[in-house]
């Protein structure tokens, strides 16, 4: 009888840890719900070497950029190999002298505001340590009054907020130009906290086999002893699972896919055919966007929104400007 309580509250804790912000009113009378973030394996995401082809596996009737080279042939191959010089060049590594000296991202891997910070951070090549912080114990955090990841140290100063922690690294790499100054890209750099997050949790913890997966990435994953790995899984798939049925009702969802597709829609008719919604170059909106996308790629609501929606194309393209990682060893 002891252990119930002691299995909820791990959960608790992990839901909390893992996906989409929630107010507390979400869960009113019952402290479970919290915040869930999830995602996919930022791990190996982060990791991975730049211009790699995608994680976001092809989408149906849209090759992968290797396979599209190989049928194409030689045009092909030209064609294949200007996009990525197009695409290399997208790339905006801050001059040496305004990249700060060191970096530390307090992050749990699979939360998407965290995501957020690190596709900033990786797009414009910047180097930083990551302290994987323990959702349960938070011990890692302590030193902070701010209870929440991404905490973004930047040599000794405490940035926090993932949109706050956005534009104020691009004030400081690009200091001649006002930060999301176009209308645009304010507007749907807002729209990403204001909407885009909402509907990743009734996506992921969608069913009890779907909150199961998203479990067992974000235990994976995250940082936990092994006792908090063997119990969260299951303990925290089956709160989420429940609570993610509060969220459908809080942000008036009643069809998860049909929200996600949409939302994934919605993003692409803004693109309204540019590569980028900054043009040629992802701007402030482009990557928080991927960066909110990019932790449900391994899962199976990232596998269907790619598959039933146009985004995958903008999301290869993110990939291959994005590149890898910029993360250093502490
Ligand atoms: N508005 C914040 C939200 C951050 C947030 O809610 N993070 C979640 C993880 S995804 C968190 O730390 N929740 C508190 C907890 O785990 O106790 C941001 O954009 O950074």
């Amino acid at each position: 009888m002891r252990r119930a309580p002691s299995l909820l509250s791990s959960s608790r804790h992990i839901s909390r840890a893992l996906l989409t912000p929630v107010n507390s009113t979400a869960s009113a009378g019952n402290q479970t719900v919290l915040r869930a973030a999830i995602g996919p394996a930022a791990a190996s995401a982060s990791s991975s070497p730049r211009f790699k082809s995608s994680p976001f596996n092809s989408p149906a009737g849209v090759p992968s950029v290797s396979s599209r080279s190989g049928c194409l042939g030689l045009a092909g191959s030209l064609s294949f190999s200007m996009a990525l010089v197009t695409v290399a060049e997208s790339k905006e590594p801050p001059s040496r002298d305004l990249l700060p000296k060191e970096v530390v991202l307090y992050q749990y891997e699979a939360c998407p505001f965290c995501n957020k910070v690190k596709a900033f951070l990786d797009y414009h090549d910047i180097p930083y340590k990551v302290v994987e912080v323990n959702p349960l114990s938070k011990k890692e955090i302590k030193w902070s009054e701010y209870q929440k990841v991404p905490i973004l140290v930047v040599d000794g100063e405490q940035l926090i907020n993932s949109s706050d922690i956005m534009k104020n690294m691009s004030s400081r790499i690009h200091p001649e130009s006002s930060v999301l100054a176009a209308e645009e890209e304010a507007k749907w750099f807002r729209w990403v906290d204001d909407h885009l997050v909402h509907v990743l949790s009734p996506n992921i913890y969608r069913t009890t086999s779907e909150a199961l997966e998203s479990f067992d990435y974000i235990t994976k994953n995250g940082n936990f002893t092994w006792l908090e790995r063997c119990t969260s899984k299951y303990a925290g798939a089956a709160i989420m699972y429940f609570v993610s049925m509060k969220l459908k009702k809080k942000y008036n969802i009643t069809d998860e896919r049909g929200a996600l597709y949409e939302a994934a829609e919605t993003w692409i008719k803004a693109l309204d055919g540019r590569d980028f919604l900054g043009g040629s170059r992802p701007n402030l909106a482009d990557l928080a966007v991927f960066g909110v996308l990019r932790p449900i790629r391994h899962l199976s609501a990232g596998k269907d929104m790619v598959q039933n929606t146009g985004i995958g194309e903008w999301l290869q393209r993110m990939e291959l400007a994005v590149g890898g990682s910029s993360r250093v060893e502490s």
